[in-house]
């Protein structure tokens, strides 16, 4: 049966303007409210920011596919700025092949194997940084935690890790527009590129690493050599950025919500909830693009075959449709069925990592902390995709 599609409501929101990105949650009731889909002529793009329709165009990945880039960039038209992810940019069934091989590599199995290791390091950060004033916590933990335990779990050479922040910075504002951050960003990375891409080489990975898993995936025939140089450019590109900044934004909820503090402090049995949530309440990544394959009708809107769709993903975590209260940070609710993560068959490889590398940070606090208290405002760094923590002065007051 035939229906008769509206056309979105236009909304005049640039979603990559300075003004936006310094604050994106201001701007998503607008984008909610408009409808289930909006049309934002400031990019050319339609945009879902509501938890029914991101999830459902997720779960839809034959027609809102991903091959042809997650970003601004139509890759039908336009030239990626580097080789697509054979994972993130990439359809089934190259898709399911890779991401077969990388979940088997990327497993819990081997993850619960490094924890105690883990646990230890983040232990001893959380000791030195104890009872001695304020710090600001994005160097000294979100940054120095993550940088103390992936580059080894991948076998990364020792010198020049530094790279892998600015590398991501970059990849992360590739999916937006050409603006002036990408453009300072890509800058300022040029050296950090070119160490990431020799650091995808076989001949730069330790044995036992999950790098040199990929490519042993590969000796067995799953994939390619240069299709497991790009693989692990993946644990590269995706592993850093966002688990720091996930961090920094778990310790910059509980230094804004004392209370939850104090109330996991009670009920230390709520981390992984209170980890859960922060990943709903963050926003670490905000949004993702997808294209569609088809004609498609979504809410009574009719999208055209060969559309770009920017999904907020962030603004789906705080859609009050589905969540009471939602710019709560409330550690006891039900926070699962977020999409922080995305959801469907692209749904973040790394998940267990960053939720592990959260809990080693949070078992380490909770017996030492008494209090996380903010001792300046947090400031932002604006990312095209990324809700980025620039700077998070904190004190750390031992229990
Ligand atoms: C990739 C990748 C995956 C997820 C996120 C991401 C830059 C990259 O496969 O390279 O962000």
């Amino acid at each position: 049966m035939a229906t008769i599609a509206e056309s979105a409501v236009a909304l005049d929101i640039d979603p990559f303007d300075p003004a936006f990105l310094a604050d994106p949650f201001a701007a998503h009731p607008a984008l909610r409210d408009a409808g289930a889909v909006v049309w934002l002529p400031a990019i050319g793009c339609f945009a879902m920011a509501r938890h029914a329709e991101v999830q459902a165009a997720l779960k839809d990945h034959t027609t809102f596919v991903s091959g042809r880039g997650v970003g601004l960039a139509d890759f039908a038209t336009e030239e990626p700025w580097r080789p697509p992810s054979l994972l993130l940019e990439a359809d089934p069934p190259l898709h399911d092949r890779t991401r077969t091989l990388m979940n088997r590599v990327a497993s819990l199995g081997a993850l619960r194997k490094v924890m105690p290791q883990w646990q230890a390091k983040a232990d001893a950060l959380v000791d030195s940084l104890l009872g001695s004033g304020p710090f600001d916590a994005v160097p000294a933990l979100a940054e120095a935690f993550p940088l103390a335990v992936f580059p080894d779990l991948i076998g990364l050479r020792e010198q020049g890790r530094e790279a892998l922040i600015p590398y991501a910075t970059v990849a992360f504002n590739a999916f937006g527009p050409r603006n002036a951050l990408l453009a300072e960003t890509m800058e300022a990375a040029a050296g950090a590129t070119a160490w990431v891409a020799q650091s995808c080489k076989r001949e730069m990975l330790t044995p036992g690493g999950w790098g040199m898993q990929v490519y042993e995936a590969a000796d067995r025939g799953e994939c390619t050599q240069d299709e497991a140089e790009r693989l692990v450019r993946s644990f590269l590109t995706a592993g850093v950025d966002t688990t720091v900044n996930g961090i920094a934004t778990l310790i910059h909820a509980f230094a804004q919500f004392p209370d939850e503090w104090q109330r996991l402090r009670a009920q230390p049995g709520l981390a992984k909830k209170a980890i859960e949530e922060s990943l709903r309440w963050g926003g670490t990544v905000q949004t993702f693009f997808r294209t569609t394959a088809r004609e498609v009708e979504v809410a009574g809107v009719q999208i055209p075959e060969g559309a770009k769709v920017l999904l907020f993903l962030a603004a789906a975590n705080r859609d009050p449709r589905k969540w009471q209260e939602p710019d709560r940070f409330d550690i006891d609710r039900t926070a699962s069925g977020h999409v922080g993560f995305g959801f469907g068959i692209h749904q973040c490889l790394g998940q267990m990592v960053a939720r592990m590398e959260a809990e080693a940070v949070v078992q380490a606090l909770l017996p030492r902390v008494a209090e996380i208290r903010a001792t300046a405002p947090a400031t932002r760094r604006l990312n095209n995709t990324l809700h980025a923590i620039g700077t998070l002065p904190v004190e750390l007051i031992p229990a």
